[in-house]
């Protein structure tokens, strides 16, 4: 079942207090407020992770997740974290191929592959970003350049791995700048990348894939987006790190 996901993503930002200070603002006006199906995924840095797994606790609709992992099963790989790790804290969402580590840490699809494929392995769930530069938006060829990324990224899995994957489309041009894609434009790649997956995998595993949008995602935009028939939720950058925000955002379904 395709699922409604607002996924949090904290960068490297957050203090121990503060992380612990907005997890419980999360978690309070979530339970006062929010009565819909949309599940909430806060993805710490690292060293959150454990403790505000434990803020969460039972509380109905809020997982954790990372923002990364290894690409490597275990060993002498200094100031990695692997997907083995993540999953014995408590973990059970995974950011892979943000384009911020895909430019600054020079993370190609064949790597992008192999995270995937172990995270999936120690029972996390992936979620695979993909996006195009302004230079190939205005080259027009944003289409075929994002659907080479999940051919790339992920059509090397099988079609029970990937039925548990979750795709999150973040033109570049759009992070971190205050531009967004306009509806219309998320609704059209998100259509886009539904029928490429269909290609390989068959509609019926397509149309139960959940594909986020996110890009300067707020909650004045979130509520258009999430509208469109092929927009499942977001992926949330500065608003995450405001509980009014992000609330909100996940209450824009
Ligand atoms: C943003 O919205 O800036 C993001 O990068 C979300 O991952």
């Amino acid at each position: 079942m395709r699922k409604k996901i607002v996924a949090g993503n904290w960068k490297m930002n957050m203090t121990f207090e503060e992380g612990q200070t907005l997890t419980s603002e999360i978690l309070n006006m979530m339970k006062d407020e929010h009565s819909g199906d949309a599940i909430a995924v806060l993805n710490p840095p690292f060293p959150h992770i454990f403790p505000v797994k434990k803020l969460i606790g039972e509380a109905k609709g809020v997982f954790i997740g990372a923002q990364n992992c290894s690409d490597k099963e275990a060993g002498a790989f200094t100031g990695e974290v692997s997907a083995k790790i993540l999953a014995s804290f408590g973990a059970q969402f995974v950011i892979i191929g943000h384009s911020e580590r895909r430019e600054y840490f020079k993370e190609g699809n064949s790597t992008l592959a192999a995270k995937v494929k172990i995270a999936l392995a120690n029972g996390l769930t992936p979620i695979f970003c993909c996006g195009e530069s302004l230079e190939i938006r205005t080259a027009g060829t944003h289409e075929s350049n994002v659907k080479f990324q999940l051919t790339e990224g992920l059509f090397d899995l099988s079609a029970e791995d990937f039925s548990k994957l979750v795709i999150a489309y973040e033109p570049i041009w759009a992070i971190g700048t205050g531009k967004t894609a306009s509806s219309e434009e998320a609704q059209d790649m998100h259509a886009a990348l539904r029928r490429h997956i269909a290609t390989k995998y068959g509609k019926d595993i397509a149309d139960n894939t959940s594909i986020l949008y996110g890009g300067s995602c707020n909650p004045k935009n979130a509520q258009e987006l999430f509208a469109k028939p092929d927009v499942d939720g977001g992926l949330i950058g500065g608003a995450s790190l405001k509980s009014r925000d992000f609330v909100d955002i996940i209450k824009s379904f």
